[in-house]
């Protein structure tokens, strides 16, 4: 049940912004359009804030036109503004001058590192995807769920729990997406859009990944690496890349599997672990966040450096 105090807020603003987490995923985009799509069902003024411009692979999916990078700050008589899958203010992508704000702020997440920044917080953490939380939040508004706002749902639903495969999911998510299903909405063409739909380039930029594999900590953590220069090589821009780091998990002795990705302005760590590792904890110990099975952190080291660091770390969470 959604806090009471959230859906009066709702009902009441004529004038809505909604914004997400920096490198907005599935959940982010698809919770955020399927929102956008039911309050403007409600008539409501809405519009949504981003920072970056969305990523092609998600561009099927309906008003997703509507998120574009010069469309950054809050507007002018915004009531409210909605901020979704984000657990902290310093991973917001947008610019929402938080202290001299006029508009109620309110934080919905399934998160389980939320730092309840919002005036007004809803994080479930049993959720799979914030997309469950929005499809009960559409329902509670009386909202009709159609077609468009199921795609968005479901999207968002099928990319947080990777395919309904992440023990995140429940059998809510089931429900719920047969539900989405019912719709009449293609959800293998959605699958297929989502990740059957890569650039070459993009594919031969995973075997450069691929190949820089080592094993470490007895066999048990997979350690690849992403440099500018494979990018460089491939005439790729500083995309999504991550997805690349299911192939560790399917190695067979492997626990963890850590990329560590060269960026501009430092070195991106994405960790997945499939039994021992907490890799939430992980990350939030260098200032990150996630999940259990699913984490990341930014860091000012090197790769060398870091690489170094989580090695001596997981050498003594699986080394026993
Ligand atoms: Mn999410």
């Amino acid at each position: 049940m959604m806090n009471n105090d959230i859906l009066s807020v709702i009902q009441k603003s004529n004038n809505i912004g909604i914004t997400f987490h920096v490198s907005p995923d599935g959940d982010a985009l698809g919770s955020t359009l399927g929102l956008l799509l039911g309050l403007i069902q409600m008539n409501k003024n809405v519009y949504i804030m981003s920072k970056e411009n969305l990523p092609s692979s998600l561009s099927f999916l309906p008003y997703s036109n509507l998120i574009v990078s010069a469309c950054d700050s809050v507007k002018d008589n915004t009531d409210c503004v909605i901020v979704l899958d984000c657990g902290n203010v310093e991973r917001i992508n947008a610019n929402l001058d938080l202290d001299s704000r006029k508009y109620i702020l309110i934080n919905i997440d399934h998160h389980l590192s939320n730092d309840q920044y919002g005036d007004l917080n809803y994080v479930d953490t049993e959720a799979a995807a914030v997309g469950e939380i929005i499809f009960d939040l559409l329902k509670e508004l009386n909202i009709n769920i159609d077609k468009n706002i199921a795609m968005c749902l479901y999207t968002s639903i099928l990319t947080d729990t990777g395919s309904f495969k992440y023990p995140s999911t429940t059998i809510r998510t089931h429900n719920i997406a047969g539900e989405l299903i019912s719709k009449g909405i293609d959800f293998n063409d959605i699958y297929k859009k989502i990740y059957e739909n890569k650039p070459f380039s993009k594919v031969k930029l995973y075997g450069k990944v691929i190949d820089t594999m080592e094993m470490h900590c007895n066999n048990k953590a997979c350690f690849m690496y992403l440099t500018k220069n494979m990018l460089n090589e491939l005439n790729l821009e500083d995309e999504n890349s991550g997805d690349v780091i299911s192939f560790g998990t399917i190695v067979d002795s492997s626990d963890v599997t850590v990329l560590i990705k060269e960026t501009e302005n430092g070195t991106k760590v994405s960790l997945r672990s499939k039994y021992i590792i907490d890799v939430r904890r992980i990350s939030e110990y260098f200032g990150g966040g996630g999940h259990t099975r699913a984490a990341g952190f930014s860091t000012d080291m090197s790769m060398e450096q870091i690489k170094l660091k989580l090695i001596e770390i997981l050498n003594s969470e699986l080394i026993k």
